[in-house]
């Protein structure tokens, strides 16, 4: 599954993020949507469902489906640990870095109202400039970066320059663990002035450039310029736009995202994550807190941002940075099930220029060893076995396995 970590300095709202985005899919569907643990679970994609091109009912198994709305599972993790040294890997920070290497993209959540200090501890609104939160994460991942390669240059340049391996491939393949690759690590070499140097001759200086431009060409990251229902946020989330062009800056409200999952789980108001609206079912199962809570929303958050930005967030960093497609497995291509008689069970994110193969293997490893064809359920014709799949596509795969 897609992983992508939650990360941020204390208090910015992280847990709040992902308790909002992970309670949803929790309570309401049939499938036991497990909490791996308290910093591990399951939170969705919102797609459009094919059940309305198909016009079909369907019955989802390893997603959910609300009036042709499909949430397509993702593993979100609450990434703990991010102060200052964490990639020295001391303490909580070995579990930082940890989730770091596992977390394909990352979702930055800062305090855009500025009113949590370097550290984490309350400070006046305003008075923290979350542009400086960004650049120490940075900072910390090129130092994590540094520190994992420098432990290793001597093994790296007696192998570049005595055995003659490509730079690329073999750093690639030495680090595949921390997710980098070749086009990161060549993209690197030319910003870092050092393509075609011997590694023996880079320095710490040169070591310390290159890090910091694979860094930048590696870990994808999105700025959640949270707390946007707090005073002070619109000129904080303009001033990150400004200074960092290559991240997009998502303004959200976590607080009001999870308000609004849980007053729509209590049956109280009619909301998807990813709304830009919400409706009051019945006014008299509102508590005078909460419909207080929701003028609030609707004032501070939905008039300003037409939105709470947390599922924007996330569908940002799978479908846009991480550009993944909504694949459809099926058994029968006539009905569109599984062997269960289950409408449209499964969805798969997978990456956009995935083959039929790919969607084989990802049922299970068998399926793709007995690989004999692929159906277009929605044609019914066969798939070229190298034929691009594409976002909503319906597929069987026909195997011998
Ligand atoms: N105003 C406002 N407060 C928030 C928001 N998200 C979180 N908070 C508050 O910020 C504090 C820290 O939240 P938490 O999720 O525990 O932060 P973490 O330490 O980053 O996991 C709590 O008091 C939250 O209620 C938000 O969107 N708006
Ligand atoms: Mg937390």
């Amino acid at each position: 599954m897609v992983e992508i970590g939650i990360v941020g300095k204390p208090n910015v709202g992280k847990s709040t993020f992902f308790n909002a985005a992970t309670h949803a899919g929790a309570e309401t569907a049939g499938y036991p949507f497990t909490t791996i643990d308290a910093n591990n679970a399951v939170g969705f994609v919102r797609t459009d469902c094919v059940c309305r091109e198909l016009n079909v009912t369907d019955t989802p198994r390893n997603s959910r489906c609300v009036d042709g709305v499909r949430f397509a599972p993702v593993n979100l993790i609450d990434v703990a640990g991010l102060v200052p040294d964490a990639h020295k890997g001391k303490g909580l920070g070995n579990k930082f870095l940890d989730d770091l290497r596992q977390a394909a993209v990352l979702i930055h959540v800062v305090d855009a109202s500025g009113s949590t200090d370097s550290e984490g501890n309350p400070v006046a609104a305003g008075s923290h400039d979350p542009v400086e939160d960004v650049l120490f994460l940075e900072n910390e991942i090129e130092r994590w970066f540094y520190s994992i390669f420098n432990r290793n240059w001597d093994k790296i340049a007696r192998r570049v320059e005595t055995e003659k391996k490509d730079f690329a491939r073999f750093f690639e393949e030495m680090f595949a663990g921390i997710g980098i690759t070749e086009g990161a690590i060549h993209q690197a070499l030319r910003e870092a002035d050092l393509d075609g140097g011997y590694p023996s001759k880079w320095g710490e200086d040169g070591l310390y450039r290159f890090s910091k431009a694979l860094r930048a060409h590696s870990k994808k990251m999105i700025i959640a310029a949270n707390k946007t229902d707090a005073a002070g946020a619109q000129d904080n989330i303009a001033r990150l736009r400004e200074r960092f062009p290559n991240y997009p800056v998502v303004p959200t409200s976590s607080m009001a995202e999870f308000v609004l999952v849980n007053l729509a789980e209590k049956g109280a108001i009619r909301y998807l994550p990813g709304d830009s609206s919400f409706e009051i079912v019945d006014k008299s199962t509102l508590t005078p807190k909460e419909a207080k809570a929701l003028e609030m929303i609707q004032a501070k958050v939905f008039d300003r941002f037409g939105g709470t930005g947390v599922q924007a967030c996330i569908n940002q960093a799978v479908l846009d940075m991480l550009e993944k497609i909504a694949i459809y497995p099926v058994e029968d291509e006539t009905h569109f099930t599984d062997k269960e008689g289950r409408v449209l069970p499964d969805v798969f994110l997978m990456d956009r220029d995935c083959i039929p193969l790919d969607v084989a293997e990802r049922i299970h490893t068998d399926i793709a060893k007995h690989y004999v064809a692929a159906i277009d359920a929605k044609s019914k014709r066969k798939i070229a076995k190298d034929h691009a799949l594409k976002q909503g596509d319906v597929v069987k795969i026909i195997s011998k396995a």
